[in-house]
């Protein structure tokens, strides 16, 4: 009797210690997802892509919601959604040549439509339009032959699941779905999509979540699918475009629109920069999903200096492009990522594989280092001599990168003076390497 009472009172301490310790989950990340944060934060660069059926209508992968399209109207789109020239091998090439090292595609979006064959829902480019192929598949075997990293954008929010319950901030009555529904079983259903992605396309680079802020106050069992997630693949890299701080079982940081702490678009009120691996996406032009109208391209400029502030910031670039419904990228983004590669190609040392610093970043520019190099990437001229301060190593050589050309400078107690002419001066980056002891 004592010996059964005893044995009780272990069983009930089991189950307190069990229950306690998940209460208080602690995130260990595996060596596999320590070795990729390592490797994601020496890639600097990705390739991120926003395709979708919205693609057919030319304005933006919001197009749903802006335009009040309930859920029966909207699904006549896939109908009409034949990429006929989509070809995985041109994309991955062009994103190579770029000189990134990673593409982060919409596996699905807000609409709630997979560009995957699920099982788990027909409301998929298999079952309901015209191409009926896997265009996930086809990128995944490509990245994988041609060797660059493939994430998933999965977003959390859905216009189209009647159990996306109650609704959130966005995707409201238009949509015509009835009013009820189980928040759970959508949850449920997101995890066994999440299940088919991790495991049937491969190494998953990461998981890009979206759309947590249509429903901040929802319980959204991050707990339960960041455990499924890193028990499928515990290398897969953990982000949410949550605009605050991160939550445990994450494993980078992203900024949406704005470089680590700058908030000019609104988003990231709440955000505070942690200090996990960090990357701040952009569009191409004004739009993620394809925009017929939208031609306010940015220049190579542009490009080459966000690429450049972000990898000062310590942060990675994910810069977007929406393809056309026919498969294709539009020319003149696919001759921009061109021209940055040519960039990246001549000066990519000063880039990849770099941390941020040892200076924050200042109005002329920001700083990169590497081993005993330190490159001053100054992106605006206001004068000809330079004056930053010491951070306590001692200079043994500046030049102009890439070049032999020395830089004069001169090292005292009001900090380091260099001297660079203008005929010395890049318009897009001048970079100064330093070679510090
Ligand atoms: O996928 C791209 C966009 O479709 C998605 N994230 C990028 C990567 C995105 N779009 N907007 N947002 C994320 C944040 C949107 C916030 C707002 Fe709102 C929606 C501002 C106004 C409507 C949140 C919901 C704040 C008010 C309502």
């Amino acid at each position: 009797m004592k010996k059964l009472f005893l044995l009780n009172a272990c069983c009930i301490a089991m189950v307190l210690v069990t229950s306690t310790s998940s209460a208080q989950w602690k995130y260990e990340p595996s060596p596999e997802n320590l070795k990729n944060r390592e490797w994601f934060q020496n890639a600097k660069f990705g390739l991120f892509i926003h395709w979708g059926v919205y693609s057919v209508l030319g304005d933006g992968e919001w197009v749903m919601n802006n335009r009040q399209i309930p859920v029966r109207t909207y699904e006549k789109l896939p109908a009409f959604f034949t990429p006929a020239a989509f070809d995985a091998r041109e994309w991955v090439q062009m994103a190579k040549d770029a000189g990134m090292k990673y593409i982060t595609i919409t596996s699905k979006h807000h609409d709630g439509f997979a560009m995957w064959d699920s099982k788990v829902s027909d409301y998929n480019i298999v079952r309901r339009t015209p191409y009926g192929k896997d265009v996930l598949k086809m990128l995944a075997d490509e990245c994988q032959r041609q060797g660059i990293k493939l994430f998933f954008y999965h977003s959390q929010l859905d216009w189209h699941h009647p159990d996306y319950f109650p609704r959130g901030r966005t995707g409201g009555d238009f949509t015509g779905r009835p009013a009820q529904g189980d928040m759970n079983k959508y949850l449920d259903y997101m995890d066994a999509q999440l299940t088919e992605l991790l495991t049937g396309y491969g190494d998953v680079g990461g998981i890009w979540f979206d759309g947590m802020w249509d429903k901040p106050d929802a319980d959204w069992r991050l707990e339960r699918t960041y455990k499924l997630i890193h028990s499928l693949q515990p290398g897969t890299l953990i982000g949410s475009n949550h605009h605050v701080a991160p939550y445990d079982g994450e494993d980078f940081q992203m900024f949406e629109k704005d470089l680590p702490g700058h908030n000019t678009t609104g988003f990231s009120g709440e955000q505070t920069v942690g200090t996990l691996a960090k990357e701040t996406c952009e569009t191409i032009n004004h739009s993620w999903g394809f925009n017929l109208k939208d031609d306010q391209h940015k220049t190579k400029k542009d490009i080459v200096q966000y690429i450049v502030k972000a990898a000062g910031y310590d942060a990675n670039f994910l810069l977007n492009v929406g393809p056309m419904p026919n498969g294709k990228i539009q020319p003149e983004h696919v001759a921009l990522l061109k021209e940055t590669g040519d960039w990246m190609r001549s000066y990519g040392e000063t880039i990849y594989g770099t941390r941020g610093g040892p200076l924050t970043a200042r109005d002329w520019g920001v700083t990169t280092q590497k081993g005993n190099k330190v490159y001053l990437h100054i992106l605006q001229w206001f004068d000809e001599a330079l004056t930053i301060p010491s951070w306590g190593k001692k200079i043994r050589s500046a030049k102009i990168h890439g070049s032999n050309t020395p830089v004069r400078f001169i090292e005292n107690e009001f900090g380091i003076t260099l001297k660079i002419p203008k005929s010395m001066q890049d318009p897009v980056d001048t970079i100064i390497e330093l070679e510090v002891r």
